[in-house]
């Protein structure tokens, strides 16, 4: 299948050009003004839309058991959803259970993911400690592709990874060349406050945000940073969602440490009011983690973008139907956390951050994909457009409008926290390795279509680590 994206303007992280691509299987094979069309190939008309890489999410939990439930978006649906909205591929997470041995865990998310209709990895989440964890850790490194282990500083009696976990994983991870990510809050102060909130009688949704102060993530960012700058180990911070964690980020990297940080479109634009809305169900759906923020912290987070203190952007996509909600209707603790957004990440973050002039287009594509194709090592062959990358394509109509809403989303979610919005500047072709997956407004995906990709280690870096030198980091990483 070859195809011939004729007219059109590339952007990349680094430059905007007017070009021509051409695709033959799943590769760019060529990028250049005026081309002229192979034989047989399906020529699509780029006229006045922008040429830009598919985006990469790095944060989804597709089916994830979770909280006495499974998300209800699945692999599929999920993935279908995603190219929708010009995401080709996504980074989910393998979450052993306390003392489930980490093998075991990683090949049954990889049998779950098989359906994907695009291209995904997964981050390992190290969820308990001992020799055996600490080998599956160099097996997967070293046999499956995996350079990025996730660790959950919430979640006490269930996933949370305290101080011991750790230190232990983030020495091997070094050791290793692979990066470490963390889910920051302080899954102790967390558990103490929720039990306050319950004895006060506050049993709603109101009591999750007040559960999870801005402190509780500060701390907890701030301690694994610093966990991580002992033990000489890249951090990356996912869903930073408040000022607090942006500074400690900050902080670091202004001192040369080697940490990234993450925001999820979510947190970008959507306040803590929700909270106070007086239907419980329409509460209950914006409760995830950490909790959506006062207004002041989006401004602070927009800034961490425009400064490059926060790479990537991503959504945290864990879908739960209200039914499922429901589950905590009596006990604010025991609604599953989590919210959807992989359909719409790109179409908000261009019309909130192009569209306000926040963002160029080459930093939009930086944040959407190419950041995060550097940072977890899988760059040039994802996030850019060039001959040799994989042919993971947006066609991307900056006139193009559309209004959000549950009811007419591809995400298997009944409910969608941007309800609502018109978004202007759209995808109106994704093409995922190679073949047309999303054409005005229709879904052409095929189940299982998605391929696994593997994530090499930043082995050389710690090599030269090793005999001191730190000029052979993971790649810089660009705004
Ligand atoms: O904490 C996470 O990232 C997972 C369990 C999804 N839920 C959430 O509230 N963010
Ligand atoms: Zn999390
Ligand atoms: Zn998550």
């Amino acid at each position: 299948m070859s195809l011939h994206i004729k007219g059109g303007t590339v952007v990349t992280a680094e430059k905007s050009v007017r070009a021509d691509v051409i695709t033959d299987g799943g590769s760019i094979v060529a990028v250049g003004e005026a081309l002229e069309t192979p034989g047989g190939a399906q020529v699509i008309d780029a006229g006045g839309c922008y040429v830009m890489p598919g985006g990469i999410d790095p944060h989804t939990h597709m089916e994830l058991p979770f909280m006495g439930t499974v998300a209800s978006e699945d692999f599929f649906t999920g993935t279908t959803a995603g190219v929708a909205g010009g995401t080709t591929m996504i980074i989910d997470f393998v979450i052993p259970g306390p003392q489930q041995d980490i093998m075991e865990a990683y090949h049954t998310w990889r049998g779950w993911a098989e359906k994907s209709a695009a291209d995904y990895s997964f981050h390992v989440a190290i969820t308990w400690w001992d020799e055996t964890v600490k080998k599956a850790m160099q097996t997967l490194t070293e046999d499956y592709g995996v350079n990025s282990f996730k660790h959950f500083m919430a979640y006490k009696g269930a996933i949370m990874a305290d101080d011991e976990i750790l230190v232990n994983s983030f020495n091997q991870a070094r050791e290793l060349g692979a990066i470490c990510t963390v889910h920051a809050e302080n899954g102790e102060l967390v558990f103490h406050l929720q039990q306050e909130m319950l004895k006060k009688g506050i049993t709603g949704p109101e009591g999750h945000p007040l559960s999870r102060p801005p402190a509780v993530e500060g701390e907890a960012a701030d301690r694994a940073i610093r966990i991580a700058q002992v033990l000489d180990v890249p951090l990356y911070v996912v869903h930073t969602s408040c000022e607090d964690a942006l500074k400690a980020i900050t902080r670091a990297r202004h001192e040369g440490q080697r940490v990234f940080g993450e925001v999820l479109a979510g947190h970008l634009l959507v306040d803590d009011s929700v909270y106070r809305n007086p239907d419980p169900d329409f509460a209950a759906h914006h409760v995830m983690s950490p909790p959506f923020r006062p207004k002041h912290h989006q401004e602070a987070l927009w800034r961490g973008l425009q400064s490059g203190m926060l790479q990537t952007t991503a959504t945290d996509h864990c879908c739960f139907c209200t039914p499922q909600k429901q589950a905590g209707k009596d006990n604010f603790t025991l609604i599953p956390n989590g919210t959807g957004g992989v359909e719409d990440r790109m179409h908000v973050l261009w019309t909130h951050g192009v569209g306000t002039g926040r963002l160029t287009m080459n930093e939009f594509v930086a944040i959407t994909s190419a950041n995060a194709a550097k940072i977890f090592n899988i760059y040039p062959r994802k996030g850019t457009v060039e001959v040799g990358a994989d042919a993971d394509l947006v066609v991307w109509d900056p006139e193009k409008e559309r209004t959000i809403s549950k009811d007419t989303h591809h995400q298997n979610i009944d409910f969608n926290i941007f309800e609502g919005m018109t978004v202007k500047g759209i995808n109106v072709v994704t093409v995922s390795q190679g073949n047309v997956v999303y054409k005005d407004g229709e879904v052409k995906t095929i189940r299982g279509a998605g391929r696994y990709i593997n994530r090499p280690t930043f082995a050389p870096y710690y090599d030269a680590m090793k005999i001191g030198h730190k000029n052979n980091a993971p790649t810089a990483v660009s705004r």
